[in-house]
């Protein structure tokens, strides 16, 4: 029986609990549940304590100042991000590995606190040496070498904001994203390896340059050694030249806490990507905390996150986060199957890893490829997991758990966003009961909230928006260049309230259950049904992979839902399958999520940074003229599932 709640419904039901294992339970950094309601009771006071572990030239003179949606965080403190990252650990964690960085083809390097110390201040002078003054702009189009890491401290030691490109984007997207932030400095490299391949990236940072008049320098890393002949005179310098040559002395540059570190572009609705605005303290303090409470980082741990640098996941959480704490950071530059389909297990073994940070769309992918492939590699090591990116299915986690965790560590699911800059809603692992599935409860000082169209607050197991309605220090501040974007994108649709895009549900314990976008919820007779729902019910199914649900207009019910599924690598296609999975939504979920259609593909569209595109595949199905395809990953995919679906139909 479906029942009709406020915006979203709320259908799939997760009776599976598992509470802090005892063992990591009593060795937790947090073992207090009251820290919650001492945090709430004094939110500023709980982020000043952060901040208060923390290096200042100059200590703040007000936590807060709120003038909504305008804010500012540690006001009148003085302090610098490269500095807490790196100087602050020069005493007893020297000679300790800050960064372990492994590259597709197998090198390695492990570089300490007191190594990338020094290679930090050297890229610091070598910028200046580029005329790059503090708050000039420098972009970053790198692929996932230390460099990469390396180039982001010494923007943030010498007070330069820094504009990361993900090494895949293209020609177009690097040329829009150095224009939108008038950058003077592009830092780039020759190429890097996937998937045993070269990825050129230079050909591409020149092309980009021809209409990116503000660029003055370009500071070239050889990786593959593919673009010796590309060097333009004048203008493009060597890192191995230019760095190696400088002192590494640089004294770091003390910033205004509210100065600029990062602008990180993500492409809106319009086409016209957004500078998101981070700041300087309250995004240091919301990314330490956060890496510290929730990844229960220790002194020994060896704390891997598989996202690239040039996302907000890279940014937060194997840079700023991690660094800040003194950990160990693990950095991989390839792909998960290249040589073999271990990779990841195999650097989880070789390196000891202790904590493993990954997305749903890569444990889906592990899922399809089968349990073999973990079971080859000692994972012992292992003692957290954790998820992002996107809302992870009951079945994904509970395989995640098994087959990597050993049925022994827990998974924290981390809800956040570009724009939130910090984790927001996730488990402590050493306190949170886990239901797979859901992110659970906003970390403490957070407040957040599920509320229908008027604002409302919507019942225990009914769907809505998720808001948040108190600030917090890893906010974006603006939208660079565009204020009224940032007014009216997130500040728009409630009074003094942060609004996500996200589609939520909180259950009866106040556990909080994201749906997936809004934009992408399926309207079906009225009911308002969230893809994250069928999809979850499609992957629970032992033969399906991964899934994408969508709606396709229809002529009684407004809506049908449309599915695409991936089936795991060992389970043939056939029509008494797509009949079975039809029925095994409508038991799990209920008849009015019942599929019309299920259409089996190899591969699902998804955006650069891995995420499902729906919005495509509903092109798809209404039978569209594709809609913006620039930020697809791989354009084959969503042309060779158009041209099976014609076929189908
Ligand atoms: C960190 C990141 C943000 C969007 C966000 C959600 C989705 C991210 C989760 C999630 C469910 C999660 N930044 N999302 N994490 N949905 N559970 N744990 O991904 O700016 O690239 O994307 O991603 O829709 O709004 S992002």
């Amino acid at each position: 029986m479906v029942e009709q709640t406020g915006n979203i419904d709320a259908l799939l039901q997760e009776e599976r609990r598992f509470p802090p294992p005892e063992e990591f339970a009593r060795k937790a950094n947090i073992r207090d549940p009251g820290v919650y309601d001492e945090a709430d009771r004094d939110f500023e006071g709980f982020w000043a304590r952060f901040a208060e572990e923390l290096h200042w030239f100059k200590k703040w003179d007000k936590v807060l100042e709120w003038d909504p949606p305008f804010v500012k965080w540690f006001v009148g403190g003085k302090t610098n991000v490269a500095y807490n990252c790196l100087d602050r650990h020069l005493g007893a964690r020297r000679n300790k590995a800050a960064l372990v960085w492994e590259g597709e083809p197998g090198d390695w390097k492990v570089y300490t606190y007191w190594d990338l110390h020094r290679e930090v201040c050297k890229a610091a002078n070598a910028l200046k040496s580029l005329g790059v003054r503090k708050g000039d702009r420098v972009t970053i189009y790198l692929p996932m070498v230390p460099e990469l890491a390396i180039a982001v401290l010494a923007c943030a030691r010498i007070g330069a904001p820094h504009s990361v490109v993900f090494g895949g984007f293209s020609i177009e997207a690097l040329r829009d994203r150095i224009n939108d932030s008038q950058a003077k400095v592009l830092i780039t490299a020759d190429g890097g390896y996937r998937r045993g391949n070269v990825l050129a990236l230079k050909g591409n940072a020149d092309a980009s340059l021809e209409g990116a008049p503000t660029v003055e320098k370009v500071l070239v890393v050889r990786r593959t050694g593919t673009a010796d002949d590309q060097m333009v005179a004048g203008r493009d310098v060597w890192w191995h030249d230019l760095v190696d040559a400088q002192s590494a002395k640089c004294d770091a540059e003390p910033m205004d806490a509210e100065d600029i570190l990062y602008l990180l572009y993500t492409s809106g609705t319009t086409g016209k990507p957004k500078g998101i605005v981070h700041t300087t303290a309250g995004y240091m303090v919301g990314t330490y905390a956060t890496a510290k409470w929730v990844f229960d980082l220790k002194e020994d741990d060896v704390y891997w996150c598989t996202a690239d640098i040039g996302w907000v996941t890279g940014h937060s959480y194997i840079v700023y986060g991690p660094l800040a704490n003194g950990a160990t950071t693990v950095m991989y530059e390839g792909s998960p199957d290249y040589p073999d389909r271990d990779r990841f297990w195999a650097i989880v073994e070789k390196y000891g890893a202790t904590i493993c940070y990954t997305a749903p769309t890569a444990i889906r992918t592990f899922m399809r490829w089968g349990e073999e492939f973990p079971k080859r590699r000692d994972l012992s090591s292992l003692r957290l997991l954790g998820s992002v990116g996107e809302p992870i299915n009951p079945e994904a986690w509970m395989w995640y758990w098994q087959n990597i965790g050993g049925g022994r560590c827990p998974v924290v699911d981390t809800w956040w966003q570009t724009e939130t800059g910090q984790i927001l809603i996730a488990p402590l692992p050493g306190i949170t009961t886990l239901k797979p599935g859901s992110a659970t409860r906003p970390f403490p000082g957070i407040q957040a909230e599920v509320v229908d169209e008027a604002g409302v607050p919507v019942g225990a197991g009914q769907g809505g928006y998720l808001v948040l309605q108190r600030p917090w220090p890893g906010m974006l501040r603006t939208i660079y260049g565009d204020p009224d974007r940032y007014v009216e994108q997130y500040w728009s649709r409630y009074p003094d309230t942060y609004f996500t895009a996200d589609g939520c549900k909180r259950d009866e314990d106040g556990y909080f259950w994201l749906l997936g976008r809004v934009d992408d919820v399926i309207n079906v007779s009225a009911h308002r049904i969230s893809t994250m729902e069928v999809e979850s019910a499609l992957v629970d199914h032992e033969a399906v992979a991964e899934a994408a649900s969508i709606g396709r207009s229809h002529d009684v019910k407004g809506q049908a839902v449309v599915a695409f599924v991936t089936l795991k690598e060992s389970v043939p296609a056939s029509d008494a399958l797509v009949a079975e999975l039809k029925q095994h939504v409508a038991t799990k979920i209920g008849a009015i999520a019942r599929p019309d259609d299920i259409f089996f593909t190899a591969e699902l569209p998804k955006t650069r940074s891995q995420k499902i595109m729906r919005r495509l595949l509903r092109d798809v199905a209404e039978g569209r003229a594709l809609g913006d395809t620039t930020t697809l990953a791989d354009p084959a995919v969503v042309e060779s599932l158009k041209a099976q679906y014609d076929d189908d139909e």
